[in-house]
């Protein structure tokens, strides 16, 4: 215990040092060293567009955030996994369900990994996917709206953190669990984790013409810890790859008794295989309960069903599916080559980088040529499925991008700073310094077969000394580079919200095309629209108030309402009838204990309202809408609860 403890001591001074030194004034890249040349290739001129939409994740935010590059500019937060008051997401009757869990309602979560959709390899803007990590869940987006239109939660899985990576054509978008847990869960003690707790590996579907999602097989896996993934591309397609660690299978004190083994593994999946198993009946259903929430755009309204039961598949069930791939120590990021056929194992304790050669696996499978198994699973030898590796590149190594032209592109957390290295030859070509204590990178399309060179950015995990201090907490940073030439030119720090681990990035051109601008008002199958003035009325059923309102500038309809009593549950519903792009109506009555509701053109959006108190309350219009927005209010009347005051409405008249 005790020399657990000094070498754990020992790794947090190591570790001291290497962050401390990052910090001294000397070293921040505050000299001036930047030409303006350099500004010009960020300047966007006013009016003029940024050439690629960044989709960084939010990480402790919950949700996504968009950017546009080079300008470092944001353009958006979508919310996903956590309550939004901005725009009402999960305050909302409509979108609560979103937000539902077999856990019950969470308002929070924990995003990691955006992923953008691809066909044939190539990323085609369609919907981008993002997991939450705390309580496991994928969401989709769809780039159309910008709206999070499904999350399907992960059962059996904890820590959902190998996950969202998407196959080349979408066919899966793929959720790992970092935790190893007792599957089913159950009551045991902790101390019988090693070989009972399991670790699962979920392939859920994407239908291609709706990108409904489904969960159609989940793989349990021996209780390591599955820590990131990448899937197969061109030669490798069909294929799926995820970093181990904690292969000792330690539950406590892992900092040191989960970095033992020199080696850990990559598991190889071969997805396809396990596929076909399934799709002639193999495999189990384990009875289970996990939430499946989808938006649908035209009645504006999200439902959640919750699913019963989940197909497993034990690797043992399927030979040949699954293999390990020796790789040390304790690998985070797993990143896999344009042309599919180098695995890169970023092991965060190792001197060298470690590349796998997808060729050399499969031969050595065909011949093979095993140096063992654990649980069943057959581990191939380290030297026959090296590829390469280059040698001291750096310290730390987290994650590693490609530019498509032969080159990678790899992020040392210690040392702080991105190497370009070659592909083949290993050999290192440049470094440069980040800012500080740098965890991913993104090259646009670079979970793909076609990056989309150009750029790449940094996304740091400690800023310091980089932007004016706004007290103990600054935000997250990322630094913009210009890969085009030989050497690494650094363009920008740009501040990030929440803790983007990964981002997506892409040329910006086909989803500016398709992006909606409106819904159309014919196409709102709400139940409780109001498609015309005409329409709006005030409905009483039993204790529960419906008010079918309208905003179109610069008024509410009805904007009068008595008859309201102490105990009734008020439903306010707001058709916005404006037809124009980018022309929300905002709602708020004073003492509503939800948020606001933001209402786009064509759309409804309902929030409910349990007055506490006697009175006449006024309401109104959040977002400045138009010259005459201050005049766009209201008020509802409040009476006792025996009161015998009569439910009346009206609009530019007194209330008689
Ligand atoms: S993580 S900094 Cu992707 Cu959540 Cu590596
Ligand atoms: Cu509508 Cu302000």
């Amino acid at each position: 215990m005790k020399n657990l403890i000094s070498s754990t001591i020992a790794i947090a001074i190591v570790l001291a040092t290497f962050t401390s030194c990052n910090n001294s004034e000397s070293s921040n890249g505050k000299s001036g060293a930047l030409s303006s040349n350099v500004a010009e290739k960020v300047y966007v001129a006013p009016g003029e567009y940024d050439s690629h939409y960044a989709f960084l994740s939010g990480g402790y935010s919950g949700n996504l955030t968009v950017y546009g590059l080079p300008s470092g500019r944001m353009f958006k937060e979508i919310p996903v996994f956590s309550q939004f008051p901005t725009s009402g997401y999960g305050y909302s009757e409509e979108t609560k369900p979103m937000l539902n869990t077999s856990h019950g309602f969470i308002p929070w979560g924990d995003s990691h990994h955006p992923d953008i959709s691809q066909t044939k390899g190539e990323i085609d803007g369609r919907f981008i996917f993002i997991n939450e990590n705390n309580t496991p869940r994928i969401a989709k987006i769809d780039l159309k709206t910008f709206e999070t239109t499904e999350i399907i939660e992960v059962p059996n899985s904890a820590g959902n953190h190998s996950s969202s990576f998407v196959t080349e054509n979408t066919e899966y978008v793929v959720a790992g669990t970092r935790f190893s847990v007792p599957v089913p869960q159950r009551d045991m003690p902790i101390k019988e984790y090693k070989g009972n707790f399991k670790g699962a590996l979920s392939f859920i579907s994407v239908e291609p013409e709706t990108g409904n999602m489904d969960i159609k097989f989940q793989v349990l896996m021996p209780g390591f810890n599955y820590d990131l993934s990448h899937p197969g591309r061109g030669k490798s397609h069909g294929w799926f790859f995820f970093t181990t660690y904690n292969t000792e299978e330690a539950s406590t004190l892992l900092e040191v008794n989960a970095s033992q083994n020199d080696k850990d593994f990559i598991a190889a999946i071969n997805w396809k295989k396990i596929e076909a198993y399934v799709n002639a009946g193999g495999g189990t259903m384990m009875p289970t309960n996990y939430a499946h929430n989808v938006y649908d755009e035209h009645t504006h309204m999200a439902t959640s069903t919750m699913k019963k039961e989940v197909r497993v598949v034990n690797p043992s069930e399927v030979p040949g599916a699954v293999y390990f791939l020796p790789t040390p120590k304790s690998p985070h990021g797993c990143d896999v080559d344009p042309s599919g056929e180098y695995i890169v194992g970023n092991g965060k304790l190792s001197a060298n980088l470690t590349v796998h050669s997808f060729t050399k696996m499969l031969d050595a499978i065909e011949k093979e040529k095993f140096a063992g198994e654990a649980y069943g699973i057959p581990i191939l030898n380290f030297e026959d499925v090296l590829a390469g590796s280059v040698e001291q590149p750096g310290l730390g190594p987290l994650h590693t991008e490609f530019d498509g032209k032969g080159n990678a592109y790899t992020t040392f957390f210690i040392s702080s700073e991105v190497v370009k290295w070659k592909l083949g030859t290993w050999e290192v070509l440049d470094r440069q310094p980040t800012f500080y204590s740098v965890g991913h990178l993104t090259i646009p399309g670079g979970n793909s077969g076609k990056p989309q060179g150009k750029y790449m950015f940094a996304m740091n995990k400690i800023t310091k000394d980089r932007y004016l201090p706004t007290g103990p907490e600054m935000e997250h940073s990322a630094q913009l580079y210009d890969i085009s030439g030989d050497k690494m030119e650094l363009l920008l720090d740009f501040p990030t919200h929440g803790e983007p681990h990964y981002a997506a990035a892409m040329r910006a051109d086909l989803i500016k095309e398709r992006s909606q601008k409106i819904y159309n008002l014919e196409d709102n199958k709400h139940p409780y629209a109001a498609k015309t003035d005409a329409d709006t009325k005030v409905v009483r059923k039993g204790n529960e108030v419906h008010i079918y309102m309208t905003t179109i500038r610069s008024h509410f309809s009805p904007d009068n309402i008595e008859g309201v009593k102490l105990g009734d549950k008020v439903y306010f519903h707001l058709t916005n009838l404006e037809q124009d792009f980018d022309v929300p109506h905002g709602f708020a009555v004073l003492g509503q204990n939800s948020s606001e509701l933001l209402v786009m053109p064509g759309q409804t959006k309902s929030s409910v309202w349990e007055p506490t108190k006697v009175g006449v309350w006024p309401f109104y219009c959040t977002d400045f809408c138009s010259a005459l927005h201050q005049e766009m209010q209201g008020y509802i009347r409040v009476s006792p609860a025996d009161s015998d005051v009569p439910l009346k409405w009206s609009l530019g008249e007194d209330i008689e």
